[in-house]
């Protein structure tokens, strides 16, 4: 099932508050994050005498009963909460369930009861849901920097006919156009990657003349590159001004492909017996494709 949730935040480090709470529904069992807006500021709705919204919208599938997500999202919403509580006094994140699947039960209806007529949470909602029917109002709802989306992130890969990625912690392929495609694309740029990912590099150090970022709970530091242990950490390192390539392994791929703005992938024309595999793409769509002998270049979009 796919559902569109609406967050919002008014007090504290809002656009922090946001990205914490998008991670923990990420990392719901059973939950997959598939898609992630830009972040809007606006007056508060419906109430006076309160400090201006920051909303975003995200989307996702899953197996849960509508019920017992919601259980989850208000198990995260305290668990933010409960922090800020202490300093602010007032609870700092609202997340509800826009749209999807239809529920009415007293205590949850979907879509939210009063989605079309909040342009704060239909502007958001309209940018990952192109094909959703609505008329806005007109308010004053303005797109902010923060969202994880800003940072463009390219996530590039080369994968078998079946999106299968590696084989015992090896690449299934290294064919030289594809590898002279990684370099150009990537040269001067940074890189993120896992640290099984590093241990397929030569000598298993960090790439020449591009910035290396190392996502990695375990890994302690490297010279040449830079450790970060977790996806909030990674977003406070990034510079959204440059171009930020994801470059694997499955695990990366996973945690990041949500926030992602295209891909490169080179399909190999070849079944191996991969043991890791490239995310689902149905989320993007397929763009631009060169076709080569035994091989092709694909990009993909939002
Ligand atoms: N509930 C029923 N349907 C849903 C749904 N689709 N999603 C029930 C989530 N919850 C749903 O919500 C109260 C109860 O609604 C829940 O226990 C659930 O069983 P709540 O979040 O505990 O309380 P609340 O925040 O007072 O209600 P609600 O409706 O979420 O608040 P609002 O209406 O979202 O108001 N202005 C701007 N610019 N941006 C904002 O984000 N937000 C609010 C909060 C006001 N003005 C705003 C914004
Ligand atoms: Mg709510």
């Amino acid at each position: 099932m796919i559902y569109y949730l609406g967050l919002g935040a008014n007090l504290g480090g809002r656009e922090l508050t946001l990205r914490r709470a998008i991670e923990r529904v990420k990392k719901i069992p059973a939950v997959e994050l598939k898609r992630v807006s830009s972040f809007y500021e606006s007056e508060p709705w419906g109430v006076v005498n309160q400090p201006n919204y920051i909303n975003a919208a995200i989307k996702i599938a899953t197996e849960l009963d509508p019920l017992d997500l919601l259980d989850e999202l208000q198990r995260i919403e305290s668990e933010l909460g409960r922090v800020r509580r202490e300093h602010w006094g007032a609870r700092t994140i609202d997340i509800d369930i826009l749209y999807g699947a239809e529920v009415s039960h007293v205590r949850l209806t979907v879509p939210h009861k009063f989605l079309f007529e909040r342009d704060f949470a239909l502007i958001p909602l309209k940018e990952i849901c192109p094909t959703l029917d609505c008329n806005l109002r007109g308010d004053k709802v303005v797109r902010v920097p923060g969202s994880p989306i800003d940072f463009k992130l390219k996530l590039v890969a080369c994968v078998d006919k079946g999106f299968g990625l590696g084989k015992g912690g090896k690449l299934l392929f290294r064919i030289p156009a594809d590898l002279k495609n990684f370099r150009r694309l990537t040269l001067g740029h940074a890189i993120i990657y896992g640290r099984k990912t590093l241990e397929t590099f030569p000598n298993q150090k960090p790439l020449d003349s591009r910035r290396n970022i190392i996502l990695s709970r375990t890994l302690d530091g490297l010279s040449g590159a830079q450790v970060v242990g977790s996806v909030e950490e990674l977003f406070n390192v990034l510079n959204a001004a440059e171009d930020n390539f994801v470059i694997g392994g499955e695990q990366v791929f996973n945690e990041l492909i949500a926030y992602a703005a295209e891909l490169f992938l080179t399909v190999v024309d070849a079944k191996a017996q991969a043991d890791t595999f490239f995310p689902n793409v149905d989320d993007f769509t397929l763009t631009d494709k060169k076709t080569f002998d035994g091989f092709e270049f694909r990009r993909y979009t939002r």
